[in-house]
């Protein structure tokens, strides 16, 4: 049987695809196939996985101070901590735009590309999916330990998740950038549900 949600994906790949740079497009591609993997490897919905992928950076191409502008316009709600964090920005304004302009509905969906750069305490799986998706997807190359986080991504996800958290976290703190409430808290969670678990977390 044909994927029911085809024509819908087919849809805002064509929009996101004259929108988006040609490198922020390939990412895009890289990140929802990738969503696609996990959810297969996870036993979740592979359509809604691929689709968050799709938008997860739909609001990618503005630059940090313009996004700021329009959140305030459409009101679009931030933190002192977000407004702190411009990089962040514009996931919260992503999830603003699949409602409005893409017409997503689905508040999985939707927490999943708002939580995309930060993560966030008791993520969902398809939130954790979309996170680590973003990356290491194939044209991610940036961190050098990305051959291993691409292995655990398929073998232990909270792992991974913890990693990815702690690597920002420590890439953040040694370019001395103002690290979002949320990154902190997540990364906090992974560690706690680690040590709970007693994973080794630490190689
Ligand atoms: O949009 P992408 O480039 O695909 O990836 P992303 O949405 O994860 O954004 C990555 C950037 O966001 C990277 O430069 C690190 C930055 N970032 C992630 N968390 C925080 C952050 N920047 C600040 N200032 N604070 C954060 O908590
Ligand atoms: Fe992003
Ligand atoms: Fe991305």
């Amino acid at each position: 049987m044909i994927n029911s949600n085809i024509d819908e994906i087919q849809r805002i790949r064509r929009i996101l695809s004259e929108k988006l740079d040609p490198g922020r497009y390939e990412h895009t591609l890289g990140v929802s196939f990738t969503c696609a993997s996990l959810a297969m490897a996870y036993g979740q919905d592979i359509d809604k996985a691929e689709m968050a992928g799709l938008l997860h950076d739909c609001a990618k191409r503005y630059p940090d101070s313009v996004l700021i502008e329009k959140c305030k316009k459409n009101g679009v709600m931030l933190t002192e901590g977000e407004l702190n964090s411009p990089a962040v920005v514009h996931a919260k304004y992503g999830r603003y735009l699949a409602v409005k302009k893409y017409g997503i509905t689905d508040e999985d969906i939707l927490n999943a590309i708002s939580y995309h750069t930060t993560g966030r305490e008791g993520m969902s799986m398809l939130e954790k999916i979309v996170y680590v998706a973003d990356y290491i997807e194939p044209r991610r190359y940036k961190a050098s330990d990305l051959p291993e986080i691409r292995r655990l991504a398929f073998k232990d996800l909270d792992l991974c998740m913890y990693r990815i958290l702690e690597g920002t976290v420590g890439y953040l703190k040694a370019k001395r950038s103002c690290i979002a409430p949320d990154t902190l808290k997540a990364r906090d969670y992974f560690r706690k549900l680690l040590d709970n678990r007693g994973a080794d977390t630490l190689n």
